[in-house]
C-alpha cells in the first residue's frame, strides 16, 4: 500500500529510474491520489513501469491512447501517473525530449522520451558510415538532446585513430570515444553522462556492441549478446525491445534493437544544426535563394573548391534535407486523412445514434 512508503522511499526510488527535481512541478497538474512511474519496457498494449505502484509492475495502454495521434502514446522513458487502486494509466508528463523516426512502413515511431544523452554506437569496421552519423545526429539535435559519438570495437582494428579523425571533421564539439566495449576501463571516457538522474540511450545499427555497452556499464549481463556474421560484419538483431536499465553510477540507459534505417520525419532544425557550417556558408550566396548546385557567387560551391568543405558533406545535406521535407508532408497528409476519416465516423455516429433516439 501506498502508506507503507514514506515520501522520501518513494522518491529514492523514483530517482533511481531517472526522476528529476523539474517533474515534481507537473504532479500538481493530476489528483493526488495518483503516483508517477517510468515506462521501462513497451510491449504491443502493455508497459512495465518502474518503481511499481502498490505491487502494479504492468499497466495497460488503454483504447484512448490509440485513438490519438502517435506522440500521444506512452513509450519508453515517459512518465507516466498510475492510479494505485485500480493500476490503471491516468496520464503522461510533458517530456523533455523525445526521439522519433519514420518507420519502414511509413508510420511516425516513438523511440524514447525524457532521454539526456544519446550514444551513437558504430564500430571501427565496415559498419562505420559518415553519412548514417550525420542521420542519427539530426535526430538528436533535434530533440535538443546531448550526442556522443561512441566507437566500439578498437580494440579489433588497426586504424582506430582514423575513424575517430573522421568523426572529428563533423563538427569539433562532438564528443568522441573509441572503446571496446567488453573491456570497463576503456569506458571511462562516458562516465560523466551516467550519474544520478541522467537518462542515456543507445542508437546504432544491429551488432554493433549496444548490449555490450549496457553489460559491461551495469556490471552485469542484463541483455544477450550475439556474434556479428563473420562474412559482412553485419549484426544478427538480438535485441527485440527496448528497454531501461540501471547504472551503478545512478543513471539509466536505454537498450534498444539495432536499426535498420533511421528515417527523418520533423528533423528540420536538427538537419540544420549537423550542418551548421553550410548553412552559414550560404548566408554568404549571391542569391539567398541560391541551391549550391552552379549558381554564380556560390560560397558553398566556393568552400568545396578551396578544399574547406567536403563534397560527401553537401551530399549528405542535400539528402537529408529532401528526405526531412518529404517525409514530413508525407506525414502531414496521412494526418489530414485520418482526421477526416475520423470526422467522418463522428458525423456517421451522430446520425445512427439521432436515428435511435426518433
Ligand atoms: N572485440 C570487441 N567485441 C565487441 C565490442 N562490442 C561488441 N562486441 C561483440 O560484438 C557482438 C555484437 O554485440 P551486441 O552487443 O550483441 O550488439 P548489439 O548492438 O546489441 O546488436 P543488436 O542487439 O542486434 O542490435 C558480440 O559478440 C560482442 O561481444 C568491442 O568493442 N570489441
Ligand atoms: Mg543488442
Ligand atoms: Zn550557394
Amino acid at each position: 500500500m501506498a502508506q507503507d512508503h514514506t515520501a522520501e522511499e518513494l522518491q529514492a526510488r523514483l530517482v533511481a529510474v531517472g526522476w528529476k527535481p523539474l517533474l515534481q512541478q507537473q504532479l500538481a497538474d493530476f489528483p493526488e491520489h495518483l503516483q508517477p512511474a517510468r515506462v521501462v519496457v513497451v510491449q504491443r498494449t502493455g508497459l512495465t513501469i518502474a518503481p511499481t505502484v502498490d505491487g502494479v509492475d504492468e499497466v495497460v495502454i488503454g483504447g484512448r491512447y490509440f485513438v490519438q495521434e502517435v506522440e500521444a502514446r506512452p513509450t519508453v522513458g515517459d512518465w507516466v501517473m498510475v492510479d494505485p487502486e485500480t493500476g490503471t494509466l491516468e496520464g503522461v508528463l510533458e517530456r523533455t525530449s523525445l526521439i522519433k523516426r519514420l518507420s519502414p512502413a511509413g508510420e511516425v515511431q516513438l523511440i524514447a522520451a525524457n532521454i539526456d544523452t544519446a550514444f551513437i554506437v558504430t564500430s571501427c569496421n565496415d559498419d562505420f558510415n559518415l553519412a548514417r552519423i550525420e542521420r542519427y545526429l539530426s535526430v538528436i539535435l533535434e530533440a535538443q538532446i546531448q550526442p556522443v559519438l561512441v566507437l566500439t570495437k578498437a580494440d579489433l582494428a588497426d586504424d582506430a585513430d582514423t575513424y575517430l579523425d573522421q568523426v572529428r571533421s563533423l563538427r569539433n564539439d562532438l564528443p568522441v570515444e573509441a572503446v571496446n566495449a567488453l573491456d570497463v576501463t576503456t569506458l571511462s571516457g562516458l562516465a560523466g553522462w551516467c550519474g544520478p538522474g541522467q537518462s542515456i540511450a543507445l542508437l546504432g545499427s544491429s551488432g554493433v556492441g549496444k548490449s555490450t555497452l549496457v553489460n559491461t556499464l551495469c556490471g552485469e549481463a542484463v541483455q544477450a549478446t550475439r556474434a556479428i556474421r563473420e562474412d559482412d560484419a553485419k549484426g544478427r538483431h538480438t535485441t527485440t525491445h527496448r528497454s531501461l536499465h540501471r547504472l551503478p553510477q545512478g543513471g539509466v540507459i536505454l537498450d534498444s534493437p539495432g536499426m535498420r534505417e533511421l528515417q527523418l520525419t520533423d528533423a528540420a532544425q536538427g538537419v540544420g544544426s549537423v550542418f551548421a557550417d553550410i548553412e552559414e556558408l550560404a548566408l554568404q550566396c549571391r542569391f539567398n535563394d541560391c541551391s549550391h548546385t552552379g549558381e554564380p557567387g556560390c560560397a558553398v560551391r566556393a568552400a568545396i573548391e578551396r578544399g574547406e568543405l567536403d563534397e560527401r558533406r553537401l551530399e549528405s545535406y542535400f539528402k537529408l534535407q529532401r528526405e526531412e521535407q518529404y517525409n514530413r508532408e508525407t506525414v502531414a497528409e496521412r494526418h489530414a486523412r485520418v482526421r477526416q476519416f475520423s470526422k467522418q465516423v463522428k458525423s456517421h455516429l451522430a446520425r445512427s445514434h439521432k436515428q435511435r433516439d426518433n
